[in-house]
């Protein structure tokens, strides 16, 4: 049997864990990668290679060279699968997750706890033993991409989660960038200002649904474990860290305990970034190790850094989700927001069912105002697939004039990372591709019974 199909059928608990989400995982929507895989940019490329073939599965490496752990990675890669994840039918993540956001679930204490079967501490923390991959040619060195950050405000107590970059730089020693300066990055400066350094957790290998709301911008009162235990239906249980005063969900892959360190700096980076260049932006942080606690026998999670789908879809599903319900709160007739791969987080395009003109308008204000990232919002009308970029262009086509359908506002705050961005500022661009509400021609159709009867024979062929 299969390294990782070992772990999972000796795994008896009934708990939300990676184990359960990867046993009740259709066998269809799992790649078993066959041989021993070089961590060092392999499985990147096959990620990248499946996205060429537009398939998404999940990744399975059970035989890494070098390490005994087998690798998971790829599980972000499909909407359907974040919407499952959250318990939601598929395209029905948004109504879930603002539900989730409306009605939290705190997390419970719990004493048995697998992800510390295994505690390194002191001399016996060696932070090589996991099996950390090389994403990209560029990058600084061996990078983990799913580390996730727990802390806690030093004013409030308020837990945070987040993603951190973690360049492996010795036994005991990580390098960090807390550049998109969230919530960590405003602990940090708390704890500073004591003159201390922040007790951090880095947790690896949890439920997804604790994935999905770890990359949740949500406000700094927020801890998003109460929100991934609304996503789960039930409280996350959580087990205090042996060497720092910091909760993880207990029934993690690995955690590593340990502490950002006040004032220190060095070198970090550069790393491959979801713009799909590789960059040197970095607060150049260090992070020290007290502990390495994990299963018996774990898995190792890793996500695919860089202008991968899993990236880009698992830092967007939570913002898409609250922009959208913003958006319909003011446009009741919005009908679908998509943020393209193309556009990595920088394009969205809209369709609503049109009642006024100048309706279109509004609406696209209204998204380049609520979400700092787009640069280029583009309005369709509902019979326009806002999935389907081939769609949204074919209405540019036919719905569209440059001199009176769009308008831009310059210098507006934007994401540093867009290379062509300048001073943090980006112009902003709204196309109007929707329709006037007495148009010239209407669409050629195929009444929908041939269309169903089309989709009957191919079936069947
Ligand atoms: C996979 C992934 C990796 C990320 N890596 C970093 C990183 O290295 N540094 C950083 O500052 N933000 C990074 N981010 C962004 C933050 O983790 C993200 O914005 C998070 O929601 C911030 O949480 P907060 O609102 O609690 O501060 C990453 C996000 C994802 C999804
Ligand atoms: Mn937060």
């Amino acid at each position: 049997m299969a390294e990782l199909d070992e772990i999972l059928a000796g795994e008896t608990s009934e708990r939300p864990s990676l184990r359960s989400f990867l046993k009740a995982l259709p066998g269809e929507e799992i790649l078993r990668v066959p041989g021993e895989v070089d961590l060092d940019f392999q499985p990147t490329a096959l990620v990248l290679e499946l996205e060429r073939r537009h398939e998404s599965p999940v990744v399975v490496i059970d035989r890494p060279a070098g390490f005994d752990v087998p690798v998971v990675s790829n599980i972000f890669a499909s909407r359907a699968r974040i919407a499952r994840m959250a318990g939601a039918e598929p395209g029905a993540f948004n109504a879930r997750w603002n539900e989730a956001v409306a009605k939290p679930i705190a997390p419970v204490m719990v004493t048995d706890a697998p992800v510390q079967e295994v505690v390194a501490t002191g001399a016996a923390i060696d932070a090589a033993t996991l099996p950390i991959s090389r994403h990209f040619a560029d990058d600084a060195g061996r990078y983990i991409g799913s580390g996730v950050l727990i802390c806690k405000d030093p004013d409030t107590g308020v837990r945070n989660l987040s993603y951190q970059r973690m360049q492996l730089k010795g036994p005991n020693r990580f390098g960090a960038s807390l550049h998109s300066r969230g919530h960590i990055w405003e602990h940090l400066q708390r704890a500073e200002a004591r003159g201390r350094d922040l007790e951090v957790a880095v947790v690896i290998g949890m439920h997804p649904a604790i994935n999905l709301a770890a990359a949740a911008k949500v406000a700094m009162e927020v801890d998003e474990l109460d929100i991934a235990g609304a996503l789960l239906g039930e409280p996350v249980p959580l087990v205090r860290c042996r060497t720092i005063d910091v909760e993880v969900p207990a029934d993690a892959e690995y955690v590593i305990e340990g502490r950002l360190l006040a004032g220190v700096h060095e070198d970090e980076g550069p790393y491959g970034e979801y713009t799909g260049y590789s960059t040197f932006r970095s607060t150049r942080n260090v992070f020290e190790v007290s502990a390495i606690t994990r299963r018996r026998r774990p898995i190792f999670h890793d996500i695919i850094p860089g202008y991968s789908t899993e990236h880009l879809l698992l830092g967007r599903a939570a913002r898409e989700a609250h922009v959208f319900l913003r958006l319909k709160e003011m446009v009741p007739n919005l009908k679908a927001l998509n943020y393209p791969k193309s556009g990595t987080h920088f394009h969205a395009y809209l369709s609503l069912h049109k009642t006024a003109e100048g309706q279109a308008r509004q609406a696209l204000m209204l998204l380049m105002g609520l979400d700092s990232y787009v640069k280029l919002a583009v309005a369709v009308d509902e019979d326009v697939d806002v999935f389907s970029e081939e769609e949204v262009l074919w209405a540019l086509a036919t719905r569209f004039q440059a001199d009176t359908d769009m308008f831009m506002v310059p210098d507006v705050l934007c994401n540093r990372l867009d290379p062509s961005s300048r001073d943090g500022m980006s112009a902003k661009l709204a196309l109007d591709a929707t329709a006037p509400m007495k148009p010239e021609a209407t669409r050629a159709r195929v009444p929908p019974e041939a269309v169903a009867w089309a989709k009957q024979i191919l079936e069947r062929a």
